[in-house]
């Protein structure tokens, strides 16, 4: 079993609801079991500026699939909740990244482990250290110190 960590992004359509729903909707990805889902949290878009906040939540989960499986159990789950892919970084009805799958770092066209803007990012990190105080993202640091150098973007903890 791999613990792998799993962003989940929304900032188009009903957001929150699709948002929980796709987080319970990990748990029907086969060999894999849904560990623990952080609270919702709203966050100011980082990069793009001029488009609505987003909700965003992480999750853990256990798995014996491989990371490029785990990944495309990923897009279908975007495409069954209505995600078209447009230009990078536009407004979604539903991102999902693979952040970290145990400790492997991987630079493949598909897939960058752990996910290389991660650890820049609040709203990764707000919800990564409620569930996993203790992470470290290889290559990177402790979640708790990254979360602190990033503590101007905008973001509030909404409840679960
Ligand atoms: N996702 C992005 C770009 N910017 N900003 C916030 N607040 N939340 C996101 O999930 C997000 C973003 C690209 O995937
Ligand atoms: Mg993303
Ligand atoms: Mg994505």
């Amino acid at each position: 079993m791999i613990r792998a960590y799993v962003a989940l992004g929304a900032n188009l359509g009903a957001a929150a609801a699709t948002v929980s729903a796709a987080a319970a909707a990990l748990a029907g990805i086969p060999e894999t079991r849904l560990v623990v889902v952080s609270s919702l949290y709203q966050t100011a878009p980082v990069g793009l500026k001029h488009q609505p906040d987003f909700i965003n939540a992480v999750s853990a989960v256990d798995t014996t699939l491989t990371a490029e499986v785990l990944l495309e159990a990923l897009f279908a789950l975007e495409a069954r909740f209505g995600r078209s892919r447009s230009v990078p970084n536009a407004p979604r009805t539903l991102d999902l990244d693979l952040l970290l799958y145990g400790e492997t770092r991987l630079d493949e066209p598909r897939l960058t482990l752990p996910h290389p803007r991660m650890h820049q990012r609040a709203f990764v990190l707000a919800p990564l250290a409620e569930i996993a105080p203790e992470c470290l993202i290889p290559g990177r640091g402790s979640v708790r110190e990254l979360l602190e150098a990033c503590r101007d973007q905008r973001l509030v903890r909404l409840g679960s």
